[in-house]
């Protein structure tokens, strides 16, 4: 009786031991980088989110979707440009993350979409973002607003990319 309470013991401690690794921001096999989203104009209903997102694994994952309590809803999208026109997409069935590969979320490229914002995303601001990945469960992180200028990421590509919530496209996305 003695012994088998003593292995009791050790199995509690073990199991005590271990439990912290659940609650830790980042999954086991994936991180992820350098998030930031664009601050937006007042009474914008939509705003970005881009990021890198490294699969430390052997094993393909998918971001399937996030969530955030500062809008309605989030999508993640693709941008492309045919034929000189920027089209938007949701991308369907979630964004494939390569065994031990990287993707990284850009303006006029893959971008978390944050649809019907409840207040404008401000410089040096932070908003809380849960994405959910396949296989490496929730993750959540903390995403910096920042000031968007033209010199930060240059070219039309990102002007657009920057306006896409405007006039273009995403009210049609539903
Ligand atoms: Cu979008």
């Amino acid at each position: 009786m003695r012994y088998l309470s003593k292995s009791f013991i050790v199995l509690a401690v073990l199991i005590a031991a271990a439990s912290p690794a659940s609650t830790q921001q980042t999954g086991p096999s994936i991180a992820v980088e350098r998030p930031y989203a664009r601050a937006t104009p007042a009474g914008a209903q939509t705003g970005a989110v881009d990021m890198n997102v490294d699969n430390k694994s052997h094993a393909a994952d998918r971001l399937v979707g996030a969530s955030s309590d500062v809008a309605d809803k989030l999508q993640i999208h693709e941008t492309t440009v045919v034929n000189g026109v920027m089209q938007i997409r949701e991308v369907a069935g979630g964004l494939a993350i390569p065994a031990d590969g990287s993707v990284k979320l850009k303006p006029g490229s893959y971008h978390v979409m944050l649809i019907g914002l409840k207040k404008p995303l401000k410089a040096g601001e932070t908003l809380p973002l849960t994405l959910m990945f396949e296989k490496a469960g929730n993750i959540s992180v903390t995403v910096p607003v920042q000031a968007m200028t033209k010199s930060d990421n240059g070219g039309d590509m990102s002007n657009m990319h920057d306006n896409h919530g405007g006039a273009m496209g995403h009210m049609e996305m539903k």
